[in-house]
């Protein structure tokens, strides 16, 4: 029951391109009004305001009982971690570790998500007194477990290997570990296929199986749902003396979530609302370090911080340098190891932006400005290219040029590269029918990693180019709209309880609403000048590609946000979209 379409990235990310607004509800007769029933009914017992309530209709809230729950959601609505599969043999396993101190390694992957999965299992088992050794494979080493490094781990007797984001898709190395007499204990989010590895335990939301609720955890958030479950069991059996404190550990939840772009909506958000004000209230050693040197300017940790300052610097090391560092980084409990650290951090991620952009300008003086104006794709390779930032490359170029792009380079001896793709279109869907050119690949609706042979990339460009031609549909991805609403419904009392459906990004994007203005007018320095049926002013900023002519009526599509001039408050419209007509 919802109009609202999920963006496939946050809200606060750059501006959507121009694209055709869903105006008007998708709601009709009796929908519409069993929906307009149940916001009155949310208005009237939980005291919100009504423009308030039609959001959360909007959003698929059906009761007062669930409103609350999405206004104020508390640690307590998480999900049971029980409904997890195999989180009983998981959970007795690694409780059978630590009591005869076996050795564990835990490995993870370089990203984010990867690396925060590994702080939490780390920091969780200092508690309980094991050191356990930690494996992060680097870019060169690739994605997952691999043989090779198995087979040294069973030499130094480890006999517990703990797989963190990776081993779902790891069914030959995860054999070849227990025939050294390594069990491991797979905790992932990866898709998995019907065949399930013969692990002690794959605990995974996408398994076929699964009862979990929220099937869009982050790694993270599975190794967050493990804790708890093993800190129930090892309470019930009068393991832990005392109390481990899991609350404090949601600041990594929160970064490998909002990194890894799964949606903000169940467990996802309660995880993410709690882990920002864990971090606005009692910042560790690591945000310390970038509160205290200002990288972070304000001591105000929100979404834009996240996306924009902590995850990129997180990120940066695993691109350029050792993904060690951002793991230290986040476990640093001395605040002068932190901000050494956070040096590091930032050396990767100004030679992550340089490399970054060198590339970037490379392929647009080679493709031209019009970004081969006569095809629908970009596929570009050069063995020079590092291979570390080709998403992020791949991704400016279709951010630049609205095409799908694929950017490749040669690692060893094969070629890798990384997609990106645009709107009305499976990038996913196109990649597999070209499986027969390719090595490996993998990916979903957007982004995509391919690795293919030297002599298959010209065959591959133009088979791409004509797949894409096939599926794409030309429509672009549309503005969602929770609700029409009155400009007197913009009141400070709204704009407080609008922070409250936070925290917004995919999945869960910042409300849009939709207005009747009787007036528009350009005001000078990107703003916009809105006069509404009470002849009252307001201000916005219209981020379109072609300037709009001025209108003696129209209909806007904008997301109110609080902003402060001058120590005062303002409400101030973002317009997505313009309606003229
Ligand atoms: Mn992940």
């Amino acid at each position: 029951m919802t109009t609202a379409v999920p963006t496939s990235r946050p809200s606060w990310a750059s501006p959507m391109n121009d694209t055709a607004a869903t105006i008007g509800s998708a709601l009709h007769g009796t929908a519409a009004k069993a929906a307009a029933d149940v916001a009155l009914t949310i208005t009237e017992s939980l005291g919100v305001p009504h423009l308030i309530a039609r959001i959360l209709v909007a959003r698929g809230v059906t009761t007062p009982d669930e409103a609350g729950v999405f206004l104020k959601p508390r640690l307590d609505d998480l999900s049971d971690p029980f409904l997890l599969p195999d989180m009983d043999k998981g959970v007795a396993r690694l409780i059978e570790a630590v009591s005869k101190s076996e050795k564990i390694c835990i490995w993870g992957d370089y990203d984010a998500d990867g690396v925060s999965c590994l702080a939490l299992m780390f920091n969780f088992l200092k508690h309980l007194g094991v050191s356990a050794a930690v494996h992060i494979p680097t870019r060169e080493e690739g994605y997952g477990l691999h043989i090779e490094k198995i087979e040294e781990l069973a030499k130094d007797g480890v006999c517990l290997l703990v797989s963190l984001d990776c081993g779902s898709s790891n069914a030959e190395e995860i054999d070849h570990a227990r025939r050294l007499g390594m069990d491991t204990i797979v905790i992932d989010h990866h898709e998995i296929g019907s065949e399930v590895p013969r692990a002690v335990a794959v605990i995974n939301p996408k398994r076929k199986d699964s009862l979990f609720p929220t099937r869009d955890l982050a790694a993270c958030g599975v190794t967050f749902f493990f804790l708890l479950g093993l800190r129930r069991t090892m309470h019930a059996k009068g393991l832990i003396p005392g109390h481990i404190n899991l609350k404090k550990e949601l600041d990594l939840v929160t970064i490998g979530t909002v990194g890894d772009m799964v949606p903000l909506t169940g467990d996802n958000r309660i995880l993410v609302r709690h882990g920002m004000e864990v971090m606005n209230q009692r910042p560790r050693a690591w945000l310390r370090s970038m509160l205290g040197s200002r990288v972070i300017s304000k001591g105000l940790v929100n979404e834009f911080a996240l996306g924009f300052i902590i995850i990129p610097r997180i990120n940066a090391t695993g691109r350029v340098a050792r993904p060690h560092k951002s793991f230290d980084f986040l476990v640093a409990t001395d605040d002068q190891a932190a901000l050494a650290l956070l040096a590091e951090l930032q050396k990767a991620n100004t030679v992550r932006q340089q490399r970054e952009k060198k590339i970037h300008d490379e392929i647009v003086s080679s493709i031209g400005t019009d970004g081969l104006s006569g095809r629908k794709t970009i596929v570009v390779f050069n063995e020079k290219w590092h291979a570390g930032v080709l998403g992020i490359v791949a991704q400016k170029l279709t951010e630049r040029f609205g095409k799908p792009a694929i950017v490749i380079t040669k690692v060893k001896d094969i070629w890798k590269g990384s997609g990106r793709g645009g709107d009305g279109m499976d990038l996913f869907e196109a990649i597999c029918s070209l499986s027969p050119l390719l090595l490996k690949y993998g990916g979903h609706k957007y982004a995509c990693g391919i690795s293919l042979n030297e002599e298959n990339l010209p065959a591959f460009a133009e088979a791409f180019e004509k797949a894409v031609e096939g599926t794409i549909t030309g429509r672009k991805r549309p503005v969602h709209v929770d609700t029409a609403a009155g400009f007197d419904e913009l009141t400070s009392e709204v704009m407080d309880y609008l922070e409250e459906l936070g925290p917004f990004g995919i999945g869960n994007p910042r409300p849009n609403l939709l207005f009747d203005a009787a007036g528009i007018n350009a005001a000078g320095n990107g703003r916009t000048r809105i006069t509404d049926g009470s002849n009252r002013t307001w201000y916005g900023f219209y981020a379109a590609k072609s300037p709009f002519q001025k209108s003696d009526g129209a209909r806007i599509i904008a997301s109110p946000v609080v902003r402060m001039d001058f120590g005062e408050r303002f409400i101030h419209l973002n317009i997505k979209e313009m309606v003229t007509e």
